[in-house]
């Protein structure tokens, strides 16, 4: 698979997960029915998600001057967040926010083996850490822990891969990268995403496993393998298993939060080295299918394995909400305050981390664009710096969460 085919699979299967869960969005059941005679769909999808907008809620009033990283830290937390390497070495402003507001640091690319033009993995045999290097450099020198994304996943992979790995050398591949990888940064990684987005349902294998070219090559052992590879590198870095899909009361995420659950619950008896679930948490704004009972079930049922649990890629995406930029901005931070209440409320999940840090710079506008052309505001300051309600409803969330 090419470097370009891999991308668009990577679009085509996120588009559609995000497709279907949107035509649950508004589903009000039999009131949609009997509104849409009067009102027509969009009309009535308008006003319902108008419904959940207040001006006067408590959760976008600004709490004071205290970062995100010292609120989380208050309660025993960790706040931080995913960002490119590109972008945090050339925009000083940005830079600052960086330092001022996250905790941990995540490359949002320079981890991966290919993300162009920060291609890890150049050649079969060679590897280059420029990008992954200065981040951690940068996070080492503003205090902040640093977390390795992602060893194993069956996207952004160099284009030599599709016609160099096969079922004879794979198990080589995956020995050689996981060991140089995480040998590397021993001992300077809180965490690591081992394996990323393994369960894909509609793929039809019988645990949910997704086709990749490890199960392939590998069997499902592959995972169990990588755990096991990335603890001998790192005894001490925190082992994540990391996918999306889990937190809606939709059928599409039921189905995978049982997938998941039981490969949790496998890699667990056989004794792998697995300490942790990362929920990546990529919302709609607005959204009506988030279940508190649902989502602390599937939480409660992750800490009972003794795993700790991370959010690991919030955002929110208001694509789909009215143009008017306030009243955005107030569904945005109403989803995060709803959503993080919930979440934070789990003494097991010690860490959130959001997937970008300023509307400036998120992979939503690529990915999940408005309709109308309008820029997506789905983070926590605006394309200027300055902090929005999202950043308000977070920082009220961790001052209200219990202590750790
Ligand atoms: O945000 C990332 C985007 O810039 C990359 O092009 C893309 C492919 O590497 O990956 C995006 O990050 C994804 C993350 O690695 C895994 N979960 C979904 C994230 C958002 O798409």
């Amino acid at each position: 698979m090419s470097q370009k085919m891999s991308q668009k699979m990577f679009q085509n299967n996120f588009s559609r997960n995000m497709l279907t869960r949107r035509k649950f969005l508004y589903s009000l059941g039999a009131l949609t029915a009997m509104g849409t005679v009067f009102l027509g769909k969009d009309e009535l999808k308008r006003q319902q998600v108008l419904a959940l907008d207040d001006p006067n809620a408590e959760y976008i009033k600004y709490p004071g001057d205290t970062s995100l990283k010292q609120r989380a830290r208050n309660k025993n937390l960790i706040f931080g967040a995913a960002i490119r390497y590109d972008q945090l070495s050339k925009d000083k402003e940005y830079a600052q926010s960086v330092s001022k507001e996250c905790g941990i640091l995540v490359p949002e690319w320079g981890l991966k083996w290919s993300v162009y033009p920060y291609i890890l993995r150049p050649t079969p045999e060679t590897f280059d850490f420029t990008a992954a290097d200065w981040m951690l450099y940068f996070a080492r020198m503003y205090h902040m822990k640093f977390r390795g994304h992602t060893l194993v996943w069956h996207l952004s992979l160099p284009d030599w891969f599709e016609n160099t790995v096969n079922s004879q050398n794979a198990r080589t591949f995956l020995e050689q990268h996981i060991k140089t990888v995480v040998r590397r940064y021993k001992g300077r990684v809180h965490s690591w995403d081992v394996v990323n987005e393994a369960i894909e349902i509609t793929d039809g294998h019988p645990d949910g496993l997704r086709k990749t070219p490890w199960l392939e090559f590998l069997g499902e052992d592959y995972i169990e393998l990588a755990f096991r590879l990335a603890h001998e590198a790192d005894p001490k870095a925190i082992l994540v298993y990391n996918d999306y899909g889990l937190e809606y009361d939709i059928a599409e995420d039921e189905a995978k939060r049982n997938a998941v659950l039981k490969l949790l619950k496998r890699l667990k008896s056989r004794g792998a080295p697995i300490h942790a679930l990362g929920i990546q948490s990529h919302l709609d704004a607005g959204g009506t299918n988030f279940n508190p009972k649902k989502f602390r079930d599937f939480l409660a049922e992750v800490a009972d394995m003794g795993l700790d649990i991370m959010i690991t890629e919030l955002d929110v995406a208001d694509t789909d909400l009215p143009k008017d930029i306030e009243i955005r901005d107030r569904i945005v931070a109403k989803t995060y305050s709803d959503y993080l209440k919930v979440a934070l409320e789990q003494p097991a999940v010690t860490t959130v981390i959001t997937w970008g840090l300023s509307d400036k710079y998120t992979w939503l506008n690529e990915f999940y664009p408005r309709s109308d052309g309008a820029l997506l505001r789905p983070l926590l300051l605006d394309r200027n710096g300055q902090r929005k309600f999202a950043w308000n409803a977070i920082a009220r969330a961790f001052d209200a969460a219990p202590s750790r």
